[in-house]
């Protein structure tokens, strides 16, 4: 086992973060570290927040973390910044927002950004997940701006999604285009405070009722972050979410189908390290010219690996 895994099974916090900077760089020895890293993998609870710029995001997991330390339970919290290319700007702003935590051994917060990583964002943020869960911490919460589809993806690896809107902000019907609203298995409606939380609310009902199952209805909790409203309640309903997951027929029908997707992403990824080494291999300079057919000559590579190496390891 890698050492840096074996440390970590240890509680040694440095090598923890000492992995996830070999995550994020696409370190050679990466694949085997996650490889390591899985085989330790403790059964934290993963938790996605999700939500339009500004709709408290930060404020409400700065809250979620006193909640769930109170129960005596470690939380690591890894705040993903896809539109600035330095997490400088996430960073600063949950320093401030959770500055609280800093100083609190059994909270573990991070940041990431764009850079790096040759399978995207989404997927160093998942292997970053997974790395805080075979470290040991209890809670895993993700927080991301749900913009893009690198985000959507990325919810696929939690248990529960909460999704963070505020009244009267318009933010919903963006949301509901970008087939955000699918993935959420909780509605918060935050800064509860201010005006037009009843509008939001019936309009989330309705959409509930078109997508309820028998098994679990999406539940909508009003929270007020600045006066510390509702977040028990959230917590709660996390909880639950949880449990339908791991004790109902439908929720074992939905673990498996996202544990599935990962496989698939996997191979995908994969895939396409080897043919693109392979192309690089044997082709030096510019790999299409202007009037090239992209679709031809993707098949062409593809063949042409498959042929030479692709099959090779079957003798
Ligand atoms: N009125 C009111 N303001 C709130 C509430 N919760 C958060 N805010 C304010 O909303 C602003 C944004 O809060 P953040 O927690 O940074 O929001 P975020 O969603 O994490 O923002 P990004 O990460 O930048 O997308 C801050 O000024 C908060 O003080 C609330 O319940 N009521
Ligand atoms: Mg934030």
């Amino acid at each position: 086992m890698h050492t840096l895994v074996e440390r970590m099974n240890e509680k040694d916090i440095r090598a923890l973060a000492r992995s996830i900077t070999m995550i994020e760089n696409d370190h050679p020895e990466k694949l085997q570290l996650l490889s390591d890293i899985f085989s330790i993998k403790k059964n934290a609870q993963y938790v996605g927040v999700t939500g339009s710029p500004g709709a408290g995001k930060s404020s409400l997991v700065n809250r979620l973390i006193t909640e769930i330390r109170s129960e005596g339970k470690t939380v690591a919290v890894i705040a993903v910044d896809p539109t600035s290319p330095f997490s400088g700007g996430a960073l600063l702003g949950d320093r401030v927002r959770m500055e609280g935590h800093f100083t609190d051994p059994g909270v573990f917060i991070r940041s990431m950004a764009t850079r790096g990583s040759l399978g995207g964002l989404a997927r160093a943020t998942k292997d970053v997940l997974r790395a805080c869960d075979a470290y040991g911490f209890d809670v895993i919460i993700v927080e991301t701006v749900g913009v893009g589809q690198s985000e959507l993806d990325i919810m696929k690896i939690v248990d529960t999604t909460a999704l963070v809107m505020t009244p009267n902000s318009g933010d919903v019907l963006q949301i509901f285009k970008a087939g955000i609203m699918e993935i959420a298995d909780l509605f918060v409606i935050n800064k509860a405070d201010l005006q037009g939380v009843g509008k939001l609310k019936s309009l989330l009902r309705e959409l509930v009722m078109m997508t309820s199952t028998v098994d679990y209805k999406t539940p909508i909790i009003k929270t007020k972050t600045i006066e510390n409203k509702g977040i028990d309640e959230l917590w709660g309903k996390i909880k639950k979410h949880r449990d339908f997951l791991y004790e109902t027929e439908e929720g074992q029908i939905r673990r498996e189908k996202q544990q599935q997707l990962e496989v698939y992403e996997l191979i995908r990824e994969e895939i396409w390290r080897e043919v693109k080494g392979f192309i690089e291999r044997q082709n030096e300079g510019s790999l299409i010219r202007a009037n090239d057919d992209p679709y031809k000559l993707a098949r062409e590579w593809f063949e042409k690996w498959k042929r030479e190496e692709g099959d090779s390891t079957d003798e």
